[in-house]
């Protein structure tokens, strides 16, 4: 569903899918009409999900075909063997030719109550453990197909109840400090889009939340 915000230029854009293990959804809303450079996508396969997040650099048309690239590539993967580091590997020398993005990369383990991430770029991100405390995902510098570091694995345990917030760099940061609550995934979203977004980028938002199926 999509609905506006702010004028035809700034409707917001919505994803996701609820059911099994795991809600997610996220909500954008474009800078301008000529494209949007923000994406989130969230792919699950029996007790294994897959996160990407992704701010292609600036704006536009050019940013939106970087966070294509990426996307095009992501929707490839399967989540039960992909592996974080090497997947950023991947959209690293896929996104190339593009104007590079910050990524946000992670993988949940259901079965085995674990996740992994890696965020390169200015992407934010938090889990809320049981809807109270938030542990910051780290993120360090760089552009995902042109400059890459190699940072470590942030693991984390992760049950049901927890909830993975992430957002670009057109959300205020603020927007890490709201607890969940008990909310569906894709009324957060939309709330925090429209509470923290800028005027001044594209904005997008991610919540992924851990049902808790018994
Ligand atoms: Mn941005």
């Amino acid at each position: 569903m999509s609905t506006d915000r702010g004028g035809p230029d700034r409707s917001v854009r919505t994803a996701g899918a609820d059911g099994g293990w795991l809600a997610w959804a996220s909500a954008g809303c474009p800078l301008s009409a000529d494209g949007f450079g923000d994406a989130a996508c969230v792919s699950v396969r029996a007790d294994h999900a897959l996160v990407i997040v992704i701010d292609g650099l600036g704006h536009g048309a050019l940013a939106e075909h970087a966070a294509e690239e990426a996307l095009e590539s992501f929707s490839s993967l399967d989540p039960t063997t992909a592996q974080v580091s090497s997947v950023m590997n991947a959209l690293h020398e896929r996104l190339r030719p593009t104007r590079g993005a910050a990524i946000l990369l992670g993988i949940i383990d259901a079965a085995d109550g674990v996740a992994e991430f890696m965020s390169i770029g200015n992407i934010e991100a938090s889990i809320w453990q049981a809807g109270i405390k938030s542990r910051r995902i780290p993120s360090v510098g760089g552009t995902i197909g042109y400059m890459m570091s190699q940072p470590e694995l942030f693991r984390v345990r992760i049950r049901p109840g927890d909830v993975l917030v992430a957002g670009t760099d057109g959300m205020r940061s603020a927007f890490l400090g709201v607890p969940p609550a008990a909310q569906p995934a894709d009324r957060f979203a939309r709330a925090l889009l429209a509470d923290w977004a800028r005027t001044s980028d594209d904005a997008l938002c991610l919540v992924v939340r851990l049902l808790e199926t018994q």
